[in-house]
């Protein structure tokens, strides 16, 4: 084991309060993509042309198109040993708080799995960017399990509400939209509250989910990053591991 993870395990060991950021990287030996880097999900289209509400309006059927093969990709995806080290945390320690920016649900069913004779509630993550499995109403915003079956092939086809018959969208947060103000609410009072903030897979671009560490880090407390590639959080970050996080985490924690 490397000096690095056995500091690393000492802070984790002696934090009374955690809050974990996570992003796309822990999904990735899962086999869901990342948004940016080698292989991302950007890769063939810029983030302005899929991920915001004027995409959505310009062509709600491309943009359907992309999330209904995201959603049965991830459909066919199971947690790694990260979200897996991640949920048992949660159940361990007694002050975890889960906070990722991914919409593919991998951490509930981690939770779900670990959880044994406990409440997987323990170990579900604060969804700042919402899930790719729900739909909302773009005219009521109605709530409704989204369905894996969406055909995209013609904007007629695309999934309708049933209570407005208003167009349903992805439950998830585009460039633009403002997160839940109690969801990233909660989020910001856990990085206040922690004395350790361990992030992991993320490229720290997009706010205000990477305030998180920043936060963690103003209010005297240490940032553990985990990331096989630096990131704009690197050189601020208490510890810095390079690697991947299925593999550190266990290591880790
Ligand atoms: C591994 C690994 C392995 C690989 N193990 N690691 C302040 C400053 C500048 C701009 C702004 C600001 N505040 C707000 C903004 C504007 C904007 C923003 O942040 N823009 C920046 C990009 C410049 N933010 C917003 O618009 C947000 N809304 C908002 O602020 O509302 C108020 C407002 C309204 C109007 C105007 C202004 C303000 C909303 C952001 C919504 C982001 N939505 C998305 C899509 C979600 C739905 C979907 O999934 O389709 O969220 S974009 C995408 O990026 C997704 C992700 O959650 C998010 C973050 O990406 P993440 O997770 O970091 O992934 P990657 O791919 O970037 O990085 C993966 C990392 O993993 C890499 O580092 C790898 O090295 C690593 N890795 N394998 C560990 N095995
Ligand atoms: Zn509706």
């Amino acid at each position: 084991m490397t000096t690095e993870v056995e500091r690393a395990r000492r802070l984790v060991a002696g934090a009374e309060r955690i809050v974990v950021l996570t992003g796309a990287g822990i999904s990735a030996e899962s086999g869901v993509p990342t948004f940016r880097g080698a292989g991302g999900l950007w890769k063939s289209y810029r983030p302005e042309e899929l991920a915001t509400p004027e995409a959505f309006a310009r062509d709600p059927r491309l943009v359907w198109e992309w999330y209904a093969w995201r959603r049965g990709l991830v459909a066919n995806c199971a947690p790694n040993a990260g979200h897996l080290a991640l949920a048992h945390l949660a159940f361990t320690h007694g002050s975890t708080t889960l906070v990722t920016q991914n919409v593919d649900g991998l951490h509930h069913r981690a939770a779900e799995e670990v959880a044994g004779e406990e409440d997987p509630r323990k170990a579900f993550p604060l969804e700042v960017h919402g899930a790719i499995h729900r739909d909302r109403c773009s005219r009521c915003g109605r709530r409704s399990p989204g369905r894996l079956d969406v055909d995209a092939s013609t904007a007629e086809t695309l999934p309708r509400c049933v209570e407005c018959g208003g167009m349903l969208r992805p439950d998830v947060v585009w460039f633009g939209e403002s997160l839940d103000p109690e969801v990233i609410g909660a989020s910001f009072d856990a990085a206040r509250a922690a004395d350790l903030c361990l992030v992991v897979g993320t490229s720290a671009v997009v706010h205000p989910a990477a305030s998180v560490p920043e936060v963690t880090l103003q209010s005297g407390g240490a940032v553990i990053e985990v990331n096989p590639e630096s990131t704009p959080l690197t050189e601020r970050a208490t510890l810095s591991l390079r690697g991947s996080a299925g593999e550190l985490l266990p290591a880790l924690l």
